[in-house]
């Protein structure tokens, strides 16, 4: 009796309510896809993707069912780090293409119906853009443009940085300038001088960005390193994190409380929604804003605003990057999903990020075998999905030596510690097929090695497969349109120490339940706690190296899983 007791009490306490039903807008039934412009498609051989290879390649978006696209910066750039040092905000790098080309590519997109949604970096610019050449002159209105500021003298009368603050790329985030006699800040590589929003020209400077895409078209932003915007006015130092693994030259050696998510931050996001916003009151068509905050979880949370001053339409959900890995158990899954769906402000729209651009492949974080698993999380949970481009096909990391790495963070780490920070490995070029360089470009060199798996590991051959990542993939942007998906309730289930179970439930309509098993074990396990689930369940997707096929019966309450297999089940042989 008592055992039973407990089972309904755990299950009243997670199950979260169904969405009332209401007409759900674009950006929260699409996926986003994460287009990394120099690594998808080169379509002139110089060895780097472009404009033009996107939109060649937007196909496969539609084939794969994604509904949007954020385009990683494609803005005119010295390129180094990637085209997030920014020279020119309202202006495509010819390594790119051009602007007749973007517009090119919107076309297309809006042919097949896919959004396209824009990087939008404004916490810092290149130091090679018009603005800071102007600023290193105290030209006006550009002389506080940056945040600039006098020396401090050590003992010994030697010129020293203002403060301890330290770059995200290692060493101090200071740069002097003798032409000013002054430091300027810069939170990311030396090349990256941060602009100063306690200047109302800056403010205005980069209302005017925005307005320049908006007025081209585009769907929305996805809003770069948003905790930076604002620092401390006082230029306090900022404490030791204690960290036994950093080094005195990089970030995490210290506690950032004086140099990111600063209140001022959350006005000036809530400022762009306003605008974004007034472009939605003269069409009634939504302009997105998702942000990139990686900060503890009630900092995250705050950038989704209130009701009367809404900030992003949703902060990303790095949870499945920050909290989990392959070592994770059933118990951790449970509570990380529910870190960010407890935490969330009433009435806001979830979603869930497993990879991109900075962060170790979800294949390489998690274990290949359990790729279909992150997807089905990803694309199962309530709210948005987001996909970085080779998450559909299981893409891993690549080995890069350091004579390859390109990456400042990478570089500036040097040949012993450049494991730790590049990000070249997660950047390689998309594998398209089994030809010359996986069909990503016909250049002898390309700017980052072809993985030497496109062999096994490419799009074309997924796509012969009966069964592959993205046959599983597919799938799951289908299920993505079921009313359970959009709307149904939640409630979480760790079944076992390994096994993660989840189910979604809408009145009247077909429930879905997701069961994986994270570990290296058989697992038998019955999922009874779950609510509204009847006995009779059939797959509908299976994990690539589960024996089940989709029609397959289960029983919900005795089910047993092989290691790292994972399922969506329903309760009909087609949804
Ligand atoms: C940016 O590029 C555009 C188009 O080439 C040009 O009109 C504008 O003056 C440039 N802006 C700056 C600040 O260099
Ligand atoms: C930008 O910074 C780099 C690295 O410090 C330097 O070599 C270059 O001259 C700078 N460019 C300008 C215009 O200040
Ligand atoms: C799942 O997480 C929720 C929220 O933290 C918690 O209340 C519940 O007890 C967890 N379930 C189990 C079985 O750990
Ligand atoms: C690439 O390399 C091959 C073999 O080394 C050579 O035949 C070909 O001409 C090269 N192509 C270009 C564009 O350099
Ligand atoms: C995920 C992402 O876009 N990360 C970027 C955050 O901002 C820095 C500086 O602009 C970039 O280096 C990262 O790639
Ligand atoms: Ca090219
Ligand atoms: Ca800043």
């Amino acid at each position: 009796m008592k055992g039973i007791w407990v089972v309904v009490a755990l299950t009243l306490e997670v199950a979260l309510a169904a969405i009332p039903e209401e007409t759900l807008d674009w950006w929260q039934t699409s996926v986003f896809y994460q287009v990394y412009p120099r690594s998808f498609k080169d379509s002139d051989g110089d060895g780097i993707g472009d404009l033009n290879g996107i939109a060649d390649k937007l196909g496969h978006l539609k084939d794969a069912g994604i509904g949007a696209v954020w385009l990683s910066p494609i803005y005119k750039s010295p390129m180094v780090d990637f085209g997030y040092d920014i020279a020119n905000f309202t202006d495509v790098d010819p390594i790119f293409g051009t602007l007749e080309d973007f517009n090119r590519l919107q076309n297309r997109a809006k042919e097949l119906g896919i959004k396209l949604v824009l990087d939008f970096v404004p916490n810092h610019s290149s130091n090679e853009s018009d603005w800071f050449v102007k600023s290193l002159q105290r030209i006006d209105p550009y002389t506080e443009y940056y945040v600039w500021v006098d020396p401090k003298y050590d003992a010994e009368g030697n010129r020293i940085p203002p403060n301890n603050w330290l770059s995200e790329f290692g060493g101090s985030a200071w740069e002097w300038r003798a032409e000013r006699q002054q430091y300027y800040l810069h939170a990311f590589a030396v090349q990256q001088a941060d602009l100063n929003y306690n200047s109302p020209y800056v403010v205005e400077e980069m209302k005017n960005v925005l307005r320049f895409w908006l007025d081209r078209g585009v769907d929305g932003f996805r809003i770069d390193a948003v905790p930076y915007l604002f620092e401390d006015p006082e230029l306090r130092d900022e404490p030791l994190s204690g960290k036994p693994d950093a080094l005195p030259s990089e970030s995490q050696y210290l506690t950032h409380i004086y140099t990111q998510n600063l209140p001022k931050t959350y006005d000036m996001i809530q400022q762009w929604r306003q605008l974004v916003d007034e472009k939605k009151a003269e069409d009634g068509q939504t302009r997105v804003l998702m942000l990139e905050t990686y900060a503890p979880i009630d900092k995250v949370m705050a950038y989704y605003g209130s009701e009367e001053r809404p900030g992003g339409h949703f902060p990303f959900n790095f949870l499945l990057i920050s909290d989990l890995n392959k070592d994770s158990n059933a118990y951790a899954f449970n509570e990380t999903v529910h870190k960010w769906i407890d935490n969330m402000p009433e009435g806001r729209w979830a979603n869930w990020v497993i990879g991109n651009h900075d962060q170790h492949r979800v294949a390489s974080r998690y274990g290949p075998e359990l790729v279909d698993g992150l997807n089905m999380l990803a694309q199962l949970l309530p709210g948005s999905g987001i996909t970085y481009n080779g998450e559909e096909i299981g893409m891993v990391d690549a080995h890069i030596s350091f004579s390859d790495t390109v990456d400042p963070a990478g570089r500036n780490a040097g040949p012993e510690r450049y494991e730790l920070f590049s990000r070249d490995p997660e950047r390689t070029p998309f594998q398209w097929d089994d030809t010359f360089n996986s069909g990503f470009s016909t250049s002898n060199r390309t700017w980052l090695p072809v993985n030497s798996n496109y062999h096994q590991l490419n799009l074309a051959a997924q796509k012969e497969a009966p069964v592959s990542h993205y046959k599983v993939y597919q799938r799951l942007i289908e299920l993505r349109k079921q009313p359970t998906v959009q709307r149904g309730s939640l409630q979480t289930y760790p079944a076992s120490e390994k096994v993660f179970a989840f189910s979604r439930v809408l009145s009247g309509k077909i429930p879905i339940v997701v069961v994986i098993n994270l570990g290296s074990e058989t697992e038998h396990v019955n999922l009874d706690a779950l609510a509204d689930i009847p006995e009779n369940l059939v797959v509908d997707v299976a994990s690539i190296y589960s024996s089940r096929v989709a029609g397959a019966s289960v029983s919900r309450s005795d089910i047993t899983l092989d290691p790292k297999e994972a399922l969506v089940l329903t309760s009909a042989s087609q949804i």
